[in-house]
């Protein structure tokens, strides 16, 4: 070809076409745009006809903002092409043109002193294929200084509307509290609070049972803490007696350990009538 560009007609032997590209990426770019799945695909950047029999011509736009409200903004470009391109930010042409998926192109450009605007700026690539497997990847550094004020919004992954900080549980949308620390979410936790005592306490009294875990987030001493306004110490002792009770026949506690609890039950002030002041007894 006559007026060809380039003295040879490398075709690009793609490892592997769509997801991946047999060259590297510009260091805080992710992947290729390059989303054929075949050779035969025009409806995509990047495909020459394959073997490369006619060089092709392609445009990329990228367009971004630079708000009005910034100053002493500057722009790094870095951008890697297959198989080459030339790069124009607002219509001027910036940086040098690279040949080669490996090779990088940069600009750098200042509001004060380049081609980089307020407002809308396009930066244009023209890109050169040679045929096979085609595409563009590249990174835009923008900063700047902004008279508004920053309004930082801390993430939330599970949309719940608490924050990742304060939720205890960033990846569950139902829950974002555990009142007890548990590990079961206050919403789904038949108790909220319970004790995280390693045994049983019947009021003050430790019966030296171990505080079992009867539910997800429901331990023994949960349902013993339940019966607590019981208006009678009678009916309060028989209440966890009968309770333990239930446990030793289902086998969690021994006959022993029943007794324990029921001891500590019977020695309880619950539902005892407040000790008289003043007045001694007959
Ligand atoms: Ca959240
Ligand atoms: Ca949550
Ligand atoms: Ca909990
Ligand atoms: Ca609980």
């Amino acid at each position: 070809m006559a007026d060809c560009l380039h003295t040879c007609k490398a075709v690009v032997a793609p490892a592997t076409i769509g997801d991946g590209h047999d060259w590297s990426t510009v260091p805080g770019a992710s992947q290729w745009i390059s989303a054929c799945t075949t050779l035969d695909d025009v409806d995509c950047i990047g495909v020459g006809p394959a073997g490369g029999k006619d060089d092709i011509v392609m445009w990329y736009r990228i367009q971004f903002d630079v708000p009005a409200n910034w100053s002493d903004v500057t722009i790094d470009f870095t951008t890697k092409v297959d198989n080459a391109a030339s790069v124009f930010l607002n219509g001027n042409q910036v940086g040098t043109r690279i040949i080669g998926g490996n090779h990088v192109s940069t600009f750098h450009e200042s509001l004060s002193n380049g081609s980089l605007q307020a407002g809308t700026n396009n930066i244009i690539v023209r890109m050169e294929d040679w045929g096979g497997l085609s595409g563009i990847n590249y990174r835009i550094d923008l900063n700047g200084l902004s008279t508004a004020p920053i309004v930082v919004i801390e993430p939330d992954s599970d949309g719940d509307g608490v924050p990742n900080s304060s939720d205890a549980f960033p990846n569950d949308p139902n829950e974002w509290a555990d009142s007890d620390g548990d590990e079961i979410g206050d919403n789904a936790d038949p108790f909220d609070n319970s004790s995280d005592s390693a045994t049983v306490f019947v009021g003050d009294c430790d019966s030296g049972v171990g505080n079992q875990e009867m539910a997800p987030g429901a331990y023994f001493s949960d349902f013993i803490a339940e019966f607590g306004d019981s208006a009678l110490h009678g009916n309060y002792v028989g209440a966890v007696s009968a309770l333990a009770n239930e446990w030793k026949k289902d086998g969690l506690i021994s006959g022993r350990d029943k007794g324990k609890i029921t001891s500590c039950a019977a020695q309880s002030d619950t539902g005892k009538p407040e000790p008289s002041k003043g007045k001694g007894k007959k």
